[in-house]
């Protein structure tokens, strides 16, 4: 039987052309099964973003260190190496099975002012040097090294830098040399912008790859960095430019692509943007010795064009929330893929679990809720209130604002992949804004107040659980027996019956009397209160004394959970503090507090 299969695939594959088979699969799978390698730049802060990873982690299948690898982040003072970060990003592409590209041992930027102040005659040394000590310690460890990166200007001539001016242009054939030395099988590059079509600056990279060539420096490829602008057309004859490096005998890649347009970003643009994309993938694809592209860096969200181009941006394959956009349809097409994004990916997220109210105010409701997961990686969360879509989140809380003061909203959250598939929501969570006179409102006659504190530790179990003190704000003593204290709360779903217990009471719970009552006009976060009295053996309080700790539990009958966090007393304080939010009356009449 497996064999039987593995012939029909076989013939399938070798009589229908790619694109027909429109297969499925991450650009890394697409490109790999063209031979080839998709890759992004990344960079260490990028790393802490795990929506980023877990696309950066399954879709590519190489990666280039945006920054981390370079002189000034390697060896900023002479003699003086730090790894830390090239070595974040190995370690990220070894347990994602990614190749990564080195980027760059001599550039004449981002070169700590060290180098470009040496004497010129102790230039070559340095570079010699550095070239030995980090490609010797990333010896087996990177597929590619871009050894020299722009050495060119635009006109074509040699760019004046501190290694030209030193060396001249032969600084080239000894910085490969001497990374050839310290990893005999990293692939060594040149790599350059500006030159993805024939023009000056491509003609005087291909003369100097020539001549390398042919005095046997060790030289395996021509980097093409690819930062293209739909402004400017689409560079002249990339395959054919591509092939006459090949045909020295040399690997060719796409090193940093990306199309940056004008902003904003329109619908004709992203179109015009993804023909680049795709022109360039199909050029690379028709030249075999074109190994692989790399995107420089594959978001909006990080991508260095705005902080370059004032006014432009929008130029990678995902927007700035890891959507993906026509781009991305365009390459994975081109590479025979299905274009879905998360590579043909159709399998949704996880429904997020745990939604719950983290606070309310007369105008807003939080929420948080637990995150969702997905076979490749969940990319955010959207936020509805009833059916509508109020926002979303890269994270697992969102604030929605705007609200009506004393109105009940339900919530649900959805979570989405980089694929577009969004899971089922959530389940709902209702929660109540404040009144508009939380502030405001009858603070009573000032002869009592409350101290609460939470003794609870979840919000969302089957008791709420009080902490409470009745303290004598007046000056003369206070009968308790004329003391009533109210603490408000919604009984949420389940039984609309409850039963209030006394743990501990410093004055003895048996001088306590507790009863619910229903507010026949339900307000923000109370449908009901717990009325705790006192019994005429309570005693009273002198002036400013208190009651002491009255630690108090409600439960429905049927013990079903609450959903306290948006119930009109309930605070997050564990030690005891002043509360407007349970009241306080003496003979009946509201003494502190405010009343919802
Ligand atoms: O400029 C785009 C690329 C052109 N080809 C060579 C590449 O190495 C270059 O990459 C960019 C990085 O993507 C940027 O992230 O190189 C820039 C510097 O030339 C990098 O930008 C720099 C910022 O300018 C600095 O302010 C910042 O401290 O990144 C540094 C590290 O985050």
């Amino acid at each position: 039987m497996a064999t039987l299969a593995t012939s029909a695939f076989g013939l399938l594959a070798v009589g229908t052309a790619p694109s027909a088979l429109a297969a499925s699969g991450t650009l890394g799978q697409l490109a790999a099964a063209q031979g080839r390698y998709f890759g992004s730049a990344t960079d260490n802060s990028e790393l802490n973003d795990s929506p980023y990873t877990a696309i950066l982690g399954s879709e590519f299948n190489s990666i280039t260190p945006a920054n981390s690898m370079k002189w000034d982040a390697v060896e900023p003072q002479q003699g003086q190496f730090n790894y830390t970060n090239g070595d974040a990003i190995v370690s990220f592409a070894q347990s994602h099975n990614q190749k990564v590209r080195g980027h760059t041992l001599v550039w004449h930027s981002q070169l700590p002012s060290w180098v470009s102040n040496l004497p010129s005659s102790q230039v070559q040394a340095a570079m010699e040097n550095h070239i030995a000590k980090e490609a010797g310690h990333y010896k087996g460890k990177v597929y590619a090294w871009d050894v020299v990166n722009e050495p060119f200007n635009d006109d074509g001539s040699y760019r004046t830098d501190a290694f030209y001016n030193a060396m001249g242009k032969d600084y080239i054939a000894t910085a490969l040399k001497a990374a050839r030395a310290a990893d005999p099988s990293a692939k060594l590059y040149i790599n350059d912008y500006n030159i993805d079509g024939t023009g000056a600056k491509a003609d005087a990279m291909y003369q100097l790859a020539s001549d390398l060539k042919k005095q046997g420096v060790p030289l395996d490829g021509i980097g093409f960095q690819g930062h293209l602008a739909i402004q400017y057309s689409v560079p002249s004859n990339i395959q054919q430019n591509l092939q006459r490096f090949a045909d020295l005998g040399l690997d060719v890649a796409f090193t940093e692509l990306d199309v940056r347009m004008q902003l904003p970003s329109d619908s004709t643009k992203l179109a015009t943007q993804a023909d680049y994309y795709r022109q360039v993938t199909n050029a690379c694809l028709a030249v075999s010795r074109c190994v692989g592209m790399t995107v420089w860096d594959f978001t909006d969200k990080y991508s260095w064009v705005p902080n370059t181009f004032p006014g432009e941006g929008a130029a990678d394959l995902y927007d700035d929330n890891l959507q993906i956009k026509p781009a991305y349809t365009a390459v994975s097409n081109a590479l025979g893929g299905s274009g879905g994004g998360g590579g043909g990916d159709t399998t949704p997220p996880s429904a997020p679990s745990g939604l719950t109210v983290t606070g309310t105010t007369a105008t807003s409701v939080s929420l948080k809720w637990t995150a969702s997961t997905d076979n490749v990686g969940v990319t955010g969360y959207d936020v509805y209130r009833g059916s509508t879509k109020v926002g979303s989140a890269t994270s697992t809380s969102y604030t929605d604002t705007g609200l009506t003061a004393s109105t009940t909203y339900s919530y649900t959250v959805k979570a989405k992949d980089a694929a577009g598939n969004t899971s089922a929501a959530s389940s709902a969570v209702t929660a109540t804004t404040q009144s508009s006179d939380g502030g405001g409102g009858n603070p009573g006659t000032g002869a009592a107040k409350v101290q609460y504190k939470n003794n609870d530790t979840s919000p969302t179990d089957n008791q709420i659980k009080p902490g409470l003190r009745v303290v004598n704000t007046g000056s003369s003593s206070l009968d308790l027996s004329k003391v009533t204290v109210r603490y408000y709360f919604t009984g949420d779903s389940g039984a609309t019956t409850f039963t209030a217990s006394c743990d501990y009471a410093a004055i003895g719970c048996g001088n306590i009397t507790q009863k619910i009552v229903a507010l026949s006009s339900p307000k923000a976060g109370a449908d009901h209160y717990l009325e705790l009295g006192f019994t005429s053996a309570a005693g009273s309080l002198a002036a400013n004394a208190n009651t002491g700790d009255l630690q108090i539990r409600i439960n429905k009958t049927d013990w079903s959970n609450f959903s306290e966090t948006d119930d009109y007393s309930y605070a997050t304080n564990t030690s005891y503090a002043d509360t407007t939010k349970v009241t306080a009356y003496v003979n009946g009449t509201l003494a502190g507090g405010i009343e919802p």
